[in-house]
């Protein structure tokens, strides 16, 4: 067939460096960029293999988020706008590495039985990298040389691409799928919300940079946003954005903090958020994924209330959540709280079976979503004429979060804007936010060990089941230390296991250290 000619003549421009393996895990593809031009082009014939197979326009983001700026990647965006299928994830891994590119184009096309002359649509996007041109065109010249068509956005945020693949897919429904669509959808719902004033943004030296200033110009209503690190000087990531921030427990360079004021940061392609402040002592307060679900969940729940719409809040976590986060959304919000294996996809997919859930990881990725018939109840009574007025003022409310939202994945723009709107609807400052709960003091810690595989855990990752004796000894640690938790799990992303524990006092730090080399002792 012509198309498979044209397959392998373009693949000659993409060579496969020979000896290298790589992997589509938790977050798609990711290594130095130096070793991608192969798969970004391979992942480009499989995005169209995708968009025949689904009938659907898929999006391709070429960005390597949080990692160093020499880092790439790439994550494959599915119809409704969510990660790409599981089942996927493995032909992913297979076309990444396959010496023999057609014969494995041609087994994935076979097994799901793909009708190669249905019109294929790919949205491709790219991140603020220096190799991140280079790279997107070769994702390009992978759609094109199986007759599909593709839709370049250039820069912006994952999120952003991930909306415009929903919208592409729901023809309309969703909003329109161009960044000024994006931005009215957002800002025309945000215009309606109350606001609070003076934020300060860190952007990562990335691309949430840029999308906020392209942002303020639609927002009618002045958020006085003081944007720093916003790429003009700093490198990328380079200890600033919401992964430094997150795992050192403190601010990023590249700005002095004022005691008392707002901030938060963005990661490298501005999927992820964190907020902090310095109290008048000087010391560092995080409020990291966990607090923002908190905060979410408990505004939602009590609108709900307020509008007497009977739907059902949840709250979806990972193993990493604060205990005590768990503990007030559970004794004391009264919200269903689930817990799901790390990885946005999981805790999306766990979320989808509730009227309104808030997922976060602690590292500040998250959303919300609405069921289409709790999104329907609610703009039926935001309608409804013969309501009191404080139901009313709770419809509209409710009505304007849903679009304030990015349901498609977690958004750092949308969710900055609905966090500041529930600060300024229930006037609270960000030190009374902090002190709805207090974190147990925690410690995570890495274990290098032979084989990570020899750890399998069950329970959402919560106990492990493999080697024998792991989870006993760790239940026989975390039984001498009071409202100690802890867990093992291999890492999805490095070639470690990751050991958390927590407990009332920061004799956490001794628990984990303890139940490292336990691992050390039995999986080593
Ligand atoms: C990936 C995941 C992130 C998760 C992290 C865990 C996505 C988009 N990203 O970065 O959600 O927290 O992996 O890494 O799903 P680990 O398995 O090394 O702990
Ligand atoms: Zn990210």
């Amino acid at each position: 067939m012509a198309q498979f000619q044209e397959v392998e003549k373009q693949s000659i421009m993409h060579p496969k460096p020979p000896g290298l393996t790589l992997h589509y895990g938790t977050a798609g593809l990711r290594t130095n960029a130096k070793h991608l031009d192969h798969a970004m082009f391979r992942m480009g014939l499989l995005a169209t293999l995708r968009s025949k197979n689904t009938k659907a326009t898929i999006g391709v983001m070429v960005t390597a988020s949080h990692n160093p700026e020499e880092d790439n990647g790439l994550k494959l965006i599915d119809p409704m706008g969510e990660m790409m299928a599981p089942a996927w994830e493995h032909y992913a891994t297979q076309l990444a590495n396959a010496d023999d590119l057609l014969t494995v184009l041609k087994d994935i096309i076979e097994k799901e039985a793909i009708n190669m002359s249905q019109e294929a649509n790919v949205f491709v996007g790219k991140d603020t990298r220096s190799s991140s041109a280079r790279l997107s065109q070769a994702v390009l010249d992978g759609v094109s040389a199986l007759d599909g068509h593709s839709k370049d956005y250039g820069l912006v945020t994952t999120p952003q691409l991930h909306y415009m693949v929903r919208c592409q897919n729901t023809k309309g429904k969703y909003g329109e799928a161009t960044l000024d669509g994006y931005y009215s959808k957002l800002c025309q719902s945000f215009d309606n919300l109350p606001v609070s004033k003076l934020l300060s943004v860190d952007g990562a030296n990335g691309i949430g940079a840029l999308k906020v200033r392209e942002m303020e110009s639609h927002l009618k209503k002045e958020l006085q946003i003081s944007l720093f690190n916003d790429g003009s000087q700093g490198k990328l990531n380079y200890q600033c954005g919401a992964d430094f921030v997150k795992v050192q427990q403190k601010p990023p360079t590249g700005f002095k903090m004022n005691p008392g004021e707002r901030y938060c940061s963005f990661d490298g392609d501005a999927d992820r958020i964190v907020y902090y402040y310095t109290d008048s002592e000087g010391q560092f307060h995080l409020l990291d994924g966990d607090k923002i679900a908190t905060l979410m969940s408990t505004f939602l729940k009590e609108l709900l209330e307020q509008a007497g719409l009977n739907l059902k809040v949840a709250v979806v976590q990972t193993a990493y959540a604060n205990g005590s986060s768990t503990h007030y959304l559970e004794n004391t919000m009264k919200v269903i709280v689930r817990c799901a294996k790390t990885g946005v996809k999981h805790l999306h997919h766990a979320a989808q079976e509730f009227d309104v859930a808030v997922y976060f990881e602690s590292n500040g990725h998250g959303t919300v979503l609405f069921s289409e018939a709790a999104e329907e109840k609610i703009c039926q009574l935001a309608e409804d004429p013969n309501i009191n007025d404080e139901k009313k003022r709770a419809a509209l409310l409710l009505q304007n979060t849903i679009n304030v939202i990015n349901q498609t994945v977690g958004d750092a723009i949308s969710d900055m804007l609905f966090i500041e709107a529930i600060l300024a609807i229930k006037g609270m400052s960000v030190q009374q936010w902090d002190a709805v709960y207090a974190d147990l003091p925690n410690r995570q810690l890495k274990v290098k060990v032979a084989d990570r595989r020899a750890i399998d855990t069950t329970d959402a990752e919560r106990r492990a089941v493999s080697p024998p004796g792991m989870q006993d000894t760790v239940d026989s640690l975390v039984n001498k230390y009071k409202q100690a938790r802890s867990f093992v799990r291999p890492s999805g992303t490095e070639d470690i296991v990751r050991v958390y524990a927590e407990a009332d006092t920061q004799s956490a730090d001794a628990l984990a250290h303890e139940v490292s080399l336990a691992v050390y002792r039995l999986a080593g």
